[in-house]
């Protein structure tokens, strides 16, 4: 009698004991549905960006700039068949006439929800800010080569696995043949090859959400700042870069800090009537506000490092695979 009664008492126990840890589900925990998104490759993106300095700088009008625009083409088109080729002469401020190209990839082309990132890929003809050979142009491996770096391997992403929306990735030609003063002839002297393309977009009235350029988004501890336009005009994109790269852990690279204005390649793309952000380097301490390197021969590959390029890729990619769920 005692042995059952004991055997019985154990039994209960076991029962207490086992029972509620295997039938009581525990809630699941109230996260939204979230797409692990590829990994980005910042090895293959700072292979994509030596390969653009090899060609020398790629100032429109040159030879250079030729062979790298059929690279880009040829490099565009291994990851998608819808590339278009934009042909056109545009006037600098200078009064130059450049043969410019636009190149503009597409991704899920039929779908309506959209997202266009965007870089430019000239280089500037001069080294205007630095104290020797100022008349020489320069390597632009942070200024023109890091964002079309980041973007060729964005495009080999979404070439391997299609995102639930639409992207277009365009390379945008003669950003950088601007005016250096702040004078009346700096006015819209920037950002030729993107002025071009939104009196002439590729496709007969194309839009998208949102837009985002990547402006010298290569360099060693680089420093992403609120640009103003950016935040004056498209927060929401703003506010869903910097919180993704705080969750993947790069806050040390997009600073939640104002930055200034920069009259880039985003504020045309803005008139045109798409939403957009830049992300691009910057510097408190300069006068220019931007990085020591930049407009001068320090601008070369040696100044690139992948870790800031996977900050900047895989932030993008996280985004991407996100949207349209
Ligand atoms: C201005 O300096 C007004 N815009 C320059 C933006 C730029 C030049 N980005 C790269 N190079
Ligand atoms: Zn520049």
């Amino acid at each position: 009698m005692y042995n059952r009664t004991r055997l019985l008492f154990l039994l209960l126990v076991l029962l207490w004991a086992c029972g509620p840890q295997q039938t009581v589900q525990q809630p699941p925990a109230p996260s939204p549905v979230k797409v692990i998104a590829p990994s980005f490759n910042a090895d293959s993106a700072y292979e994509y960006i030596r390969q653009q300095v090899a060609f020398g700088p790629r100032v429109p009008n040159s030879k250079e700039h030729v062979a790298c625009a059929q690279y880009l083409f040829d490099k565009l088109k291994a990851s998608t068949p819808n590339v278009v080729e934009q042909k056109g002469v545009v006037t600098t401020y200078d009064d130059v006439r450049l043969n410019i190209r636009n190149y503009i990839a597409s991704f899920n082309p039929d779908k309506k929800n959209r997202v266009l990132l965007f870089a430019h890929w000239d280089t500037r003809p001069w080294a205007d800010q630095d104290s020797d050979r100022e008349r020489e142009p320069i390597d632009g491996a942070d200024d023109g080569a890091s964002g079309v770096g980041v973007l060729l391997e964005i495009a080999r992403q979404l070439s391997a696995k299609a995102p639930a929306i639409g992207v277009d990735i365009a390379f945008f030609d003669a950003e950088d043949w601007g005016a250096k003063g702040g004078g009346p002839e700096s006015e819209d002297s920037y950002a030729l090859g993107t002025q071009y393309w939104t009196r002439q977009p590729h496709i007969a009235n194309y839009t998208a959400n949102y837009g985002i350029l990547l402006d010298m988004v290569g360099a060693r501890n680089a420093q992403f700042r609120l640009e103003g336009f950016s935040s004056e005009q498209a927060l929401y994109v703003v506010d869903k870069i910097w919180k993704s790269a705080a969750a993947l852990g790069y806050s040390n690279y997009f600073l939640l800090e104002q930055g200034g204005y920069v009259t880039d390649d985003h504020v045309y793309v803005i008139r045109y009537g798409i939403p957009s952000i830049d992300i691009i380097n910057s510097d408190k301490t300069t006068r220019s506000g931007f990085a020591p390197h930049w407009h001068t021969h320090q601008d070369s590959l040696s100044i690139i490092d992948p870790l800031t390029l996977k900050a900047v890729g895989q932030t993008l990619l996280e985004v991407i695979y996100n949207e349209g769920h």
